[in-house]
C-alpha cells in the first residue's frame, strides 16, 4: 500500500473507532457510566495492573493517573484503529472483525464490573456496530474513494483504459458503481510524478467527500462522546446532594484552639478545605448514589442482620470530630493527607445493634463499585471515633469523597477502613477474606505510621540569611504527636514548637526558629508519638503498610 493510502485507510479507521466510542457514551446515560467502553475497560485494567506498574503510574502522574490511564488507553485505541482501517482497506472483513473484536472486549469489561447486568454490554454492542458501518462506508460504501488508491499507483496507465489496480478481495464493489465525475468537462488530472501530494490519483469530488465525511463522522462523535458524559453528570446526584440540610450534631467537635493554625504560606492548613482534599480510588468514574435509595446493610457473622437507611442515619443522634485521614500510597514529605470535620454515626454503636461473632475480627467495607476494606472489628469497638460519615467540613459528603456514605477510622490507612459509597459492611473473620489491596500486595493491617513532614521552605525557595520560620505538619492518629524535633546538616536534633490541637486523632502543625547562614543546608524532621516511639530513619517504600524515613529538604541561602 502506498503512503497515500495507508492514510486515508487510518484516517478511516480512526473514524470508525472515533464514532464507536463516542456514540457509547450517551447509550452509556442509560446503563450508567461505568458500562462505557473506555471506561468499563479501563477499569479492568485498573484491577487487574501489577501493583508496581500502579504505583509508577502514581508516582509519575500522581492523582491525575486516572486521566493519564484514559488519555493514554485513547492514544493506544487510536493506533489500533489506524492498524485495522488498514487491515480493511486491504480485506473488509478483517477490519470488521477487527471492530466486532473490541466490541467484544468492551462488551465483556463491562459485564465483568461486579453488580453489572446484561444492560451493561448495550454502549459497546451500539458502538461497535456503528463503528463498523462506518469503516465499510468509508471502504466499500457511499464515501469510498474513486479510484481505490489502496495499491500503488501506476502513473504510466491512463484511468481510463484496462481495469485499475484495486485487485482486492472487496473487488466487486469498487468504483463502478459510483457517481461519475460530477464536471465531465473538467481538465483531465495533470500527470502524477513521484512524491506527489497525499489523495492525488483520487478523483478530487471523491477524495472531497470522504474527507468531509471523515470530519462530519469525527465531528459526531465528539459532540456525542462529550454531550453523553455531560448529560450523565447532569443525571448525576449532585442535586440530590444539594438538597440535603444535615442536622446538627448532639456532640459537636471541639473549638479549634487558637493557634491550631499557624496560617503561614505554604503549611498545610490545619483544616483541609474539601476542594483541596487529596482523592484516591480505584473509581473511573465516580458512583452516583441516589441517598433516596442507599442502603447499609450490615451482616455476616453477626447475631441479628440490620439494613439503614439515609432517613435512618440522620434521625441518629450524629457526633462530629476532626480526623486527619492518611494513604497508605503517601511517600515520606508527600500530601496524600488531609484533615477534616466529619459528621456521622458511631461505628459502635451499630456493630452494637447488629452483635458481632466473637470470632468476627474483620469488618469488611464494600462500596457500590465493589471495592473493600478489611478493618479490625477491635479497633472499631475500643472507643476511638470510627465514623459512618455522611458530613464532611460541614457540608454533604463530596461525591468524590464518597457520597452519600463512607466510613472513617482514625489511626488507619484509608485502604483498610475509609471505604467510600459504602453499602454494606460483612463482619467476617482475617482468616476468611482478603480485601482489595490485600491479594495486590499490600499489608491486611494498616495502622497509620508517626511521619512528619516539612512544608516551610521549599527546595527551590530562595532564602536570605538570617532567621527562618521552618514549619510543618506531623501526625501519629490515635496515639498522638509528643515532639518534633529539626535538624540541620546532621547536627543536634532540636525540638520544634507543637501548635495546640483537637485530639490525638489529627495532624499537628509544628515550627521552628532557624537562624540560617549562607550556604547549601539540609534540613530534616522526625516526630515522637505519646507511646514515646521516635519515627524511624530506615528509608521503606509506601509497599506493603507505608513509607517510613525522615522527610529532608535541602535549600541554598544566600
Ligand atoms: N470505594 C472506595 N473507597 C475507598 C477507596 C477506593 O478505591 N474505593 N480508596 C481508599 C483509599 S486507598 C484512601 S487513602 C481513601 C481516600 O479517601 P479520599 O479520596 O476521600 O481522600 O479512600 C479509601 N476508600
Ligand atoms: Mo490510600
Amino acid at each position: 500500500m502506498s503512503t497515500t493510502s495507508r492514510r486515508y485507510a487510518a484516517l478511516a479507521g480512526v473514524t470508525a473507532a472515533a464514532i464507536a466510542i463516542g456514540i457509547a457514551e450517551p447509550v452509556a446515560v442509560l446503563t450508567g457510566p461505568r458500562s462505557a467502553p473506555l471506561v468499563a475497560v479501563g477499569g479492568v485494567v485498573v484491577d487487574a495492573v501489577p501493583e508496581s506498574l500502579k504505583q509508577l503510574a502514581i508516582d509519575i502522574f500522581g492523582t491525575a493517573d486516572k486521566i493519564a490511564l484514559l488519555v493514554g488507553t485513547a492514544l493506544l485505541l487510536g493506533a489500533f484503529a489506524a492498524l485495522l482501517g488498514m487491515l480493511a482497506a486491504r480485506r473488509l472483513a478483517l477490519g470488521l472483525t477487527g471492530i466486532a473484536a473490541f466490541a467484544a472486549v468492551g462488551a465483556a469489561a463491562a459485564l465483568t464490573r461486579s453488580g453489572a447486568d446484561a444492560a451493561d454490554a448495550l454502549p459497546s454492542l451500539a458502538g461497535g456496530g456503528l463503528g463498523a458501518l462506518v469503516l465499510w462506508m468509508f471502504i466499500a460504501g457511499p464515501l469510498e474513494l474513486d479510484p481505490w488508491p489502496w495499491s500503488p499507483p501506476t502513473p504510466i496507465a491512463p484511468r481510463d483504459e484496462a481495469p485499475q489496480a484495486p485487485v482486492s478481495p472487496a473487488g466487486p464493489m469498487t468504483s463502478d458503481h459510483l457517481p461519475v465525475p460530477v464536471t465531465p468537462a473538467a481538465p483531465p488530472e495533470p500527470d502524477v510524478p513521484s512524491g506527489r501530494a497525499p489523495g492525488e490519483g483520487v478523483e478530487p469530488e471523491s477524495r472531497r467527500r470522504f474527507l468531509t465525511g471523515a470530519g462530519v463522522l469525527l465531528g459526531t462523535a465528539a459532540v456525542a462522546g462529550l454531550g453523553g458524559r455531560w448529560l450523565a453528570g447532569w443525571r448525576g446526584v449532585s442535586a440530590a446532594r444539594e438538597a440535603i440540610r444535615l442536622p446538627a450534631p448532639v456532640a459537636p467537635a471541639p473549638a479549634l484552639p487558637a493557634g491550631a493554625d499557624l496560617s503561614m504560606a505554604q503549611l498545610a492548613p490545619y483544616v483541609t478545605p474539601n476542594f483541596g482534599f487529596y482523592r484516591i480510588d480505584t473509581a473511573l468514574v465516580v458512583p452516583q448514589v441516589d441517598p433516596a435509595t442507599w442502603r447499609l446493610r450490615i451482616h455476616g457473622r453477626v447475631r441479628t442482620e440490620r439494613t439503614y437507611s439515609y432517613a435512618d442515619l440522620l434521625a441518629r443522634p450524629l457526633v462530629e470530630r476532626y480526623i486527619t485521614l492518611a494513604c497508605v500510597s503517601n511517600e515520606v514529605g508527600g500530601d496524600l493527607i488531609g484533615n477534616a470535620r466529619w459528621l456521622g454515626v458511631p461505628l459502635r454503636e451499630l456493630l452494637d445493634e447488629v452483635e458481632p461473632e466473637e470470632d468476627a475480627d474483620q469488618v469488611v467495607g464494600r462500596s457500590v463499585d465493589g471495592w473493600t476494606c478489611g478493618t479490625p472489628t477491635a479497633l472499631l469497638r475500643d472507643g476511638r471515633n470510627a465514623l459512618l460519615a455522611i458530613g464532611m467540613n460541614g457540608e454533604p459528603l463530596p461525591v468524590e469523597h464518597g457520597f452519600p456514605v463512607r466510613v472513617v477510622v482514625p489511626g488507619l490507612y484509608g485502604y483498610v477502613s475509609a471505604c467510600k459509597w459504602v453499602t454494606e459492611l460483612e463482619l467476617t473473620r482475617f482468616a476468611d477474606f482478603d480485601a482489595y489491596w490485600v491479594p495486590r500486595g499490600w499489608s491486611a493491617q494498616g495502622p497509620i505510621k508517626t511521619q512528619s513532614r516539612i512544608d516551610a521552605p521549599r527546595a527551590r525557595n530562595r532564602l536570605t540569611t538570617g532567621p527562618i520560620t521552618v514549619a510543618g505538619v506531623a501526625w501519629a492518629q490515635h496515639r498522638g504527636i509528643r515532639r518534633v524535633e529539626v535538624r540541620v546538616d546532621g547536627g543536634p536534633w532540636q525540638e520544634a514548637e507543637l501548635a495546640p490541637t483537637v485530639s490525638v486523632d489529627t495532624w499537628v502543625q509544628w515550627s521552628w526558629r532557624w537562624d540560617a547562614t549562607p550556604g547549601e543546608h539540609r534540613l530534616q524532621v522526625r516526630a515522637t508519638d505519646e507511646t514515646g516511639e521516635t519515627q524511624t530513619e530506615r528509608a521503606q517504600g509506601v509497599v506493603p503498610d507505608g513509607a517510613t524515613g525522615w522527610h529532608t529538604v535541602t535549600v541554598t541561602v544566600r
